[in-house]
């Protein structure tokens, strides 16, 4: 038994580096469908996953809580790649989910970051992500970089089997290579994003909402201040408010809304609008210099333009910072916080 997951991870001169996969690339391209098991944040980098290779290589992606795949008898085939995600390569419930889909005889790649770790010995194929060590118990690089490594391999994907055209390859290689210095300018508002903290420590309640590739946002971020401030949060994708959440609304909610400019801008603006009408606080995520929100919105926060396929990997920093500091001010612990673990191992 080896770990299978060798070989440079690069973008280097417009073109992708995934070494660990390199083997597999033909069975890849040719899959009927994709399955990503993950379970938490790594279930949240799989959905922006499936946008991703949906979007790109046009392959119908399932995506599975590996802690409830492994107890269905899902239709699973030769002709399938399962993709499991665990930053810690050590999740029962994600390696029990590869045991299944291995019986049934799909091809198994992995994404993970800590080396050695048990997944990559499991599977096929598969990819480090090299964020290096999680200091603390929630993820966070973790969540960044399995999305960045989705991204790689959905646009090579597309590549290879012809659904994307050559120019829009180009443009998200180099979307993607600005993605550290736009991450760069967030951090900048820190204080800023610190000051909004303060005025929402001591929410009871909270709501995220996004849509397309923003509604696995929304639902890490709302992931982030449930584990390490304890404040209950739900994610949602916006246009599913009025079936039902919007009953929650009150001025005490604050609402943090992804709203940076893509093709279903005008939409969230009318989801902001609504929460206003309900006397709800927005703090929305916005694209930089976005005066429309800016006039509706409660608070904003900023972050450079980017493709719309980009946006998660910048977006998802200002929900992590409110978080940090929501915590800290609450008292909590967040490197280790109450009853949650690292690797989540039976
Ligand atoms: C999955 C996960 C983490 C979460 C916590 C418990 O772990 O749910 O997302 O932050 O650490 O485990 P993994 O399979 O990605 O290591």
């Amino acid at each position: 038994i080896g770990d299978t997951f060798r070989g440079r991870i690069a973008i280097d001169k417009s073109k992708i580096f995934l070494g660990g996969i390199t083997d597999v690339m033909p069975k890849l391209t040719q899959a009927k469908r994709i399955i990503i098991a993950a379970c938490g944040t790594s279930w949240h980098a799989a959905m922006v996953g499936e946008y991703l290779f949906e979007e790109f290589a046009r392959l119908p992606v399932e995506v599975e809580y590996a802690s409830e795949f492994r107890y269905r008898n899902p239709v699973i085939t030769p002709d399938d790649v399962l993709i499991a995600i665990s930053q810690s390569g050590e999740t029962a419930d994600t390696l029990a989910a590869i045991k299944m889909a291995k019986e049934k005889g799909a091809t198994i790649l992995g994404i993970c970051n800590v080396v050695g770790s048990s997944i990559p010995r499991e599977t096929d194929a598969g990819v480090y992500t090299h964020a290096g060590p999680e200091i603390g118990v929630a993820s966070t690089k973790a969540f960044t970089s399995q999305v960045t490594v989705l991204a790689m391999m959905a646009f090579m994907l597309g590549r290879k089997r012809g659904s994307m055209y050559d120019q829009l390859y180009k443009e998200l290689i180099q979307e993607l290579t600005l993605v550290p210095e736009k991450i760069v300018s967030i951090l900048k508002s820190e204080s800023y994003i610190k000051e909004i903290a303060e005025k929402y420590k001591d929410a009871t309640n909270s709501l995220y909402l996004g849509r397309g590739y923003l509604f696995p946002v929304a639902l890490e971020g709302a992931l982030k201040l449930k584990e390490i401030s304890y404040i209950h949060a739900e994610g949602y994708p916006a246009a599913e408010m009025k079936h039902g959440p919007i009953a929650l609304i009150d001025e005490n909610m604050p609402v943090f809304v992804l709203a940076t400019k893509d093709k279903s801008y005008e939409k969230i603006v009318s989801n902001i609008q609504e929460v206003k009408a309900r006397s709800g606080k927005v703090i929305a995520i916005v694209t930089e210099g976005d005066e429309t929100i800016k006039q509706l919105a409660d608070h904003v926060i900023e972050v450079p333009d980017s493709h719309e396929a980009i946006a998660p990997l910048l977006t998802v920093v200002p929900l992590q910072i409110i978080s940090y500091y929501i915590a800290v001010m609450r008292g909590c612990n967040v490197d280790q916080p109450r009853n949650l673990a690292k690797s989540v191992t039976v």
